[in-house]
């Protein structure tokens, strides 16, 4: 048996249990002082305060030192688009002239950019460069994540971006879950027939992606000059008549009616909801849909941020990922999206970490495995280079993690 102990935590911070934590509950984190956490196996056996060790370490225990440092659980980032061809960094200038991110989408660009880049990529080089991204993430603390396909928008291309995320997920030390979102743009074959394609994907693709067992949720983007409400409704409910867990793009640009239709039909969660208001809240809060935000876009786009503190009140359980893609986040920083939680949500230092481990942990299906520190689940730890988490919302720009442990192991 491999033991690992991690002492001398100045404080050990961590969100409790495997469900949720909604309202004043966010905001519930259990802190011990000089805290340690005994690990067997790359899984969390005791947990204990006050300079006490925990009764199991024996001589051949391996000793990690935490310097008096904050000790969380590892990071959960639950809304990527890991795996895509090329970058966009062509847009900015667009941009710069006055096009807007929807602007260049109806011209053919955006993600039909990345589409076209998709489908140029070997698999090969698609997994190396999501390989990349997950080192360069699990330094900066992310010990799980989701990887959403769409980038394909055919089945060979959606099916290679899958089977990478699969790759990964068994290659690289970081848990990785899948999404198919083939509803994500109409792509050039279906313009002007948007109808077509969600048809297409309903029919074809669901059905194949679920027989291949390749992801456990579906995503779609409802947006105005995307997929409208009904279009999206219709791919949801498909999903879920097929076992996906269903997930939606809700009201990133304009307020068409998503969060709305994420608790009609019951999503785990409604992602982005920038332009959300407060009907949107009301059946997210009343369909237990956990809100996704995504500051970090906010923050490129230009646009406003979500009204994470009204929902935190409405009863809402609030996540928060990074949204990487190479369109309107090209960041994979978690770290910067917990600094825009802190000073443009209003969020308090214990409802981000909440934010970024157990809810994000809730919004894919990984709550009873990791998302917290507490015996039976899996080690997966970060030792900050600070005394408090607080500190870590409010510094940004570096990379705030000392070492990070996964699986019981150090990385
Ligand atoms: O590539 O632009 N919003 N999808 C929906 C994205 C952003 C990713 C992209
Ligand atoms: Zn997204």
């Amino acid at each position: 048996m491999e033991k690992l102990l991690i002492h001398n935590i100045g404080i050990l911070q961590t969100p409790k249990g495997s469900t949720p934590a909604r309202g004043v509950k966010q905001g519930e984190n259990l802190k011990l002082n000089n805290a340690a956490v005994l690990i067997e196996d790359g899984i969390i056996k005791e947990v204990t305060s006050g300079g006490k060790l925990p009764d199991g370490v024996t001589s051949d225990t391996v000793h990690v030192d935490a310097k008096g440092h904050l000790v969380t659980p590892g990071l959960v980032d639950s809304h990527t688009h890991l795996v895509f061809g090329g970058w966009r960094q062509n847009e900015i200038p667009l941009k710069i002239k006055g096009a807007s991110y929807l602007d260049i989408l109806r011209a053919g660009g955006g993600i039909l950019d990345t589409v076209a880049k998709t489908h140029a990529a070997s698999e090969e080089e698609l997994f190396e460069k999501s390989m990349t991204f997950l080192d360069e993430m699990l330094a900066l603390g992310i010990t799980t994540c989701e990887a959403k396909s769409g980038y394909g928008l055919d089945i060979e291309t959606e099916l290679k971006q899958l089977n990478v995320a699969k790759r990964v997920n068994e290659e690289h030390v970081v848990d990785v879950v899948s999404t198919f979102m083939g509803a994500h743009a109409i792509p050039k074959t279906h313009t002007g027939n948007a109808d077509g394609y969600i048809d297409f994907v309903c029919d074809e693709m669901l059905p194949l992606v679920s027989s291949k067992g390749l992801a456990k949720y579906c995503d779609i983007f409802c947006e105005d000059s995307v997929f409208n409400v009904d279009q999206s409704r219709k791919v949801l409910l498909k999903a879920k008549e097929l076992g996906f867990g269903i997930k939606i793009h809700a009201d990133e640009i304009e307020e068409i009616g998503g969060a709305e239709l994420a608790g009609e039909v019951s999503a785990i969660s409604a992602e982005h909801l920038i332009a959300t208001g407060e009907k949107g809240i009301k059946a997210m809060a009343e369909a237990g849909t956990i809100a996704n935000l995504l500051p970090q876009t906010s923050f490129y786009l230009g646009k406003n941020y979500a009204r994470a503190r009204d929902m935190i009140n409405a009863g809402i359980a609030v996540s928060i990922a990074s949204d990487f893609n190479p369109g309107s986040c090209p960041s994979n920083n978690l770290q910067f999206a917990i600094n825009l939680g802190y000073l443009k949500y209003r969020m308090f230092p214990e409802e981000i970490l909440t934010a970024v481990t157990l809810n994000a942990a809730c919004t894919i299906g990984a709550e009873s495995k990791v998302g917290t520190i507490e015996p039976g689940k899996q080690a997966d730890i970060i030792i900050w280079n600070t005394p408090d988490f607080e500190t870590v919302c409010y510094r940004f720009g570096t990379n705030q993690v000392k070492t990070v442990i996964k699986n019981g192991k150090l990385c």
